[in-house]
C-alpha cells in the first residue's frame, strides 16, 4: 500500500491506533481472499481497492473537498444516492463491520448493543477511519431504535441529518419518504450550492440504475450449475458498491462479469461439482466483515446469494425512469427504496416471500440466517423466516454472532453438520 499517513494526520485521525488496523489488514486479505483457488482475474481491481481501502478512495474525497465538493456519509440501504449526486456531492457508505471498533464504540453505548452500531461509533470518535473524518454530513435513518439512539450521540461531534423512515408500507407511507427526500434534497442543495435539476437527477437515476443493473448480472451468474465466482468475493464487491465512484465501479463489475461469461460458457466453476449451495440472508455484512462466507465456503458449501443489504436489497428494483420533473423523480425513487425489507418495518413479509423466490432462482440446498448479536428485529423476525421455510421444505439454520472470533470453531461445526444433512 502506497503511504498516505500526511493525508491521515491531516485528516486528524489517531495515525499510531489506525496502524495497528492496518497491519493486520494484510494477513486477513490473504487468509480470506487470495487463498482461494481459481479466482477470476478481474477480482484484481476489488482486491487493489481492498488493499488500499484507507488510502485510493479517501485520498479521491480529499481531492475532490479541496475542491470545493461535499461528501455526505450514509448508513443505510434507503438513503438515495441519486439526489446526492444529482446535487453535485458524493455519497459514501460508513463501514462498520470490523471489531476492531467495537470497544471504543462500547465507551458510548451499552455492551448488550449490536456490533454495527457500536463499530459506527468506534470508528468515528476513536479517529480510526478516514471515511468518517472525510464526510462533511452524516445522513442517518430512522431504522432501528439503537441506530436512532446511536446518531443522537454522533450528532454531539458531527453534522447529522435524520431521515424519518416510516415503518409501514401503505401508500401514505411511500408519500411520507418521498417527502423526506426532498428534504434531503434541500439540505444537499444548501451544503453544495447546486440546484437538483430534472436533467441532472435524470442522469445521476440512469448512472445509479446502471450500478444495480451490473449488480444484478453479477448475481445473475451465480446461478449457474457451474458456480464461477465465490460468495466471498460477491461480498467484497457488494460492499465496495457503498463507497465506490459510481461509474467506475459499474464498468469493473461488468469487465468482471464478461470474464464470467467466459466461465460459463467453459465450464469453468470455482467450486467441485456437487458443491452445496446456500443463500444467506440476515443483517447486513459491512465491510470487513466477511466471518460467516468464509466460514461457510472454508466448509465445504458455496455461498450463491444474499438476501441482505449486503446483496439482493441493495440492487433488486430499479428505479422507474419515465419521472419528467424532479418532483416525479423523486416519487420515482421513494417507491424503489421503499421497496426494500427491512426487519424495522411491520409487516415484513415482502422478506419472506423474497428469500423463498431466491431460494428457488438460485436454486439452494438451504438457508442461512445470520443475525447480528442485539440485534432484535432480526432476531424475532428469524423465527417466523424459519417456520416459512419450513413450511415450503426450504432447510434452514439459523445462526446469532458477533465480530469476534470466539464462536468461529463452534459455528463451523455447526455449518459443516447442516451442509452435511441438507
Ligand atoms: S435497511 S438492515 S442497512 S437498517 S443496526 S437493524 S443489524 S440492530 S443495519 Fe440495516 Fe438499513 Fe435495515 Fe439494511 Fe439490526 Fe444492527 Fe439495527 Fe442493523
Amino acid at each position: 500500500m502506497a503511504d498516505y499517513h500526511q493525508m491521515w494526520k491531516d485528516l486528524g485521525m489517531d495515525v499510531d491506533n489506525h496502524d495497528v488496523l492496518c497491519n493486520v489488514l494484510p494477513g486477513a486479505i490473504g487468509d480470506v481472499f487470495l487463498s482461494q483457488e481459481n479466482r477470476p482475474e478481474k477480482m484484481d481491481y476489488f482486491d487493489f481497492v481492498l488493499a488500499e481501502v484507507h488510502g485510493v478512495r479517501p485520498a479521491e474525497l480529499v481531492d475532490f473537498r479541496e475542491k470545493g465538493g461535499k461528501v455526505f456519509g450514509t448508513f443505510c440501504a434507503y438513503v438515495p444516492d441519486e439526489v446526492i449526486f444529482a446535487a453535485g456531492g458524493i455519497a459514501t457508505g460508513l463501514c462498520a463491520g470490523s471489531q476492531f471498533w467495537v470497544p471504543g464504540g462500547e465507551k458510548y453505548l451499552p455492551a448488550n448493543t449490536c456490533p454495527l452500531i457500536k463499530a459506527m461509533l468506534g470508528a468515528r470518535f476513536d479517529r480510526t477511519c478516514p471515511f468518517y473524518r472525510l464526510a462533511d454530513v452524516y445522513i442517518g435513518e430512522t431504522t432501528c431504535d439503537g441506530k436512532k439512539k446511536a446518531y443522537e450521540i454522533l450528532g454531539t461531534d458531527v453534522p447529522m441529518h435524520v431521515m424519518d423512515l416510516p415503518q409501514m408500507k401503505r401508500d401514505k407511507d411511500v408519500k411520507k419518504w418521498a417527502e423526506e427526500i426532498r428534504e434531503l434534497k434541500a439540505l444537499v442543495e444548501k451544503e453544495t450550492g447546486n440546484e437538483v435539476t430534472p436533467e441532472n437527477l435524470a442522469e445521476n437515476i440512469k448512472k445509479i440504475n446502471a450500478k444495480r443493473s451490473a449488480l444484478k448480472r453479477l448475481y445473475d451468474l451465480r446461478k449457474e450449475k457451474n458456480i464461477p465466482i465465490s460468495g466471498t468475493d460477491t461480498l467484497l464487491i457488494s460492499q465496495i458498491a457503498y463507497y465506490d465512484d459510481p461509474e467506475r465501479f459499474t464498468q469493473m463489475v461488468n469487465t468482471l462479469c464478461d470474464e464470467l461469461d467466459q466461465r460459463v460458457k467453459d465450464g469453468v466453476s470455482v467450486f467441485p461439482a456437487g458443491t452445496k449451495r446456500i443463500l444467506v440472508t440476515g443483517t447486513p455484512m459491512a465491510i470487513p466483515n466477511w466471518k460467516m462466507h468464509n466460514l461457510i465456503e472454508t466448509s465445504g458449501a458455496a455461498v450463491v446469494c444474499e438476501e441482505t443489504c449486503t446483496g439482493t436489497r441493495y440492487f433488486e428494483n430499479n428505479v422507474d425512469e419515465s419521472g419528467k420533473t424532479v418532483d416525479e423523480m423523486i416519487d420515482k425513487i421513494a417507491e424503489r427504496y421503499m421497496g426494500i425489507n427491512c426487519a424495522c418495518f411491520t409487516p415484513n413479509t415482502g422478506r419472506f416471500d423474497d428469500v423463498v423466490r431466491l431460494a428457488k432462482e438460485y436454486d439452494v440446498d438451504g438457508v442461512i440466517d445470520v443475525t447480528l448479536k442485539f440485534c432484535q428485529t432480526y432476531d424475532i423476525e428469524g423465527a417466523t423466516l424459519e417456520k416459512r421455510l419450513q413450511e415450503e421444505n426450504i432447510p434452514v439454520l439459523r445462526i446469532e454472532t458477533d465480530y469476534t472470533d470466539a464462536d468461529a470453531q463452534q459455528l463451523k461445526t455447526r455449518i459443516e453438520a447442516f451442509c452435511e444433512v441438507i
